[in-house]
């Protein structure tokens, strides 16, 4: 059975197959995470995500990684938290549950996810890592056939005791790498 692994850390330094951004609808650059990710591959990376066409809230798109360590960076769009009874959870689920997908038909098998719109796009965090885990895990258990290895990089020691502290309580099974 797959494990959910929990660390800290800065997403654009993992040699994993694939890396998520949590980008925008026009996917081609921004603050936090997605602007650390365009920083680190160079500008090829927009070059190509200059040819995707945008993306709406829950769709995800992947492209090469470039001068990253990863070999693929797979570009999705979170929710902006409006108080939460607008369908974001859905929506959040959506770009944990299409990431994993696209990962899994391109045949890969680590993928390092960032905590998906708690940062610019305003997601607590304490709801946010119950959508992002739940997700990853009902994903790892249907789809048990495919050994996968998600990773969930939190960039601060805060952050990643709230997804320990979730996991421990939903019952999933993760693993903390430090
Ligand atoms: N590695 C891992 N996590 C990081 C890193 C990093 N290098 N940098 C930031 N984070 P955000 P969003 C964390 O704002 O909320 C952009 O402008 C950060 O601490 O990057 O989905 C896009 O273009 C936070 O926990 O993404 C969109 O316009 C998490 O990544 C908008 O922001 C997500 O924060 C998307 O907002």
């Amino acid at each position: 059975m797959s494990v959910i692994k929990l660390m800290r850390g800065d997403i654009t330094r993992l040699s994993v197959d694939a890396i998520v951004n949590a980008a925008n609808p026009t996917l081609l650059g921004g603050g936090g995470v997605d602007g650390a990710i365009h920083r680190a591959a160079g500008p090829q990376l927009l070059q190509e995500c200059q040819t995707l066409g945008g993306a709406r809230p829950g769709e995800a798109k992947i492209t090469h990684g470039y001068n990253l360590p990863a070999r693929w960076v797979i570009h999705t769009v979170g929710p902006i938290y409006r108080g939460g009874e607008s369908g974001e959870a859905e929506t959040l689920s959506r770009c944990y549950e299409n990431s994993l997908c696209i990962a899994r038909s391109y045949g890969l098998r680590t993928v390092a996810f960032p905590s998906i719109s708690t940062g610019a796009y305003r997601y607590p965090i304490e709801e946010a890592s119950r959508v992002a885990l739940g997700t990853i895990d009902r994903f790892l258990r249907e789809c048990s056939y495919y050994e996968m290895e998600p990773i969930i990089v939190l960039h601060t020691e805060g952050d990643l005791q709230v997804y320990i502290e979730n996991a421990e309580e939903m019952g999933i099974t993760y693993e903390v790498q430090r």
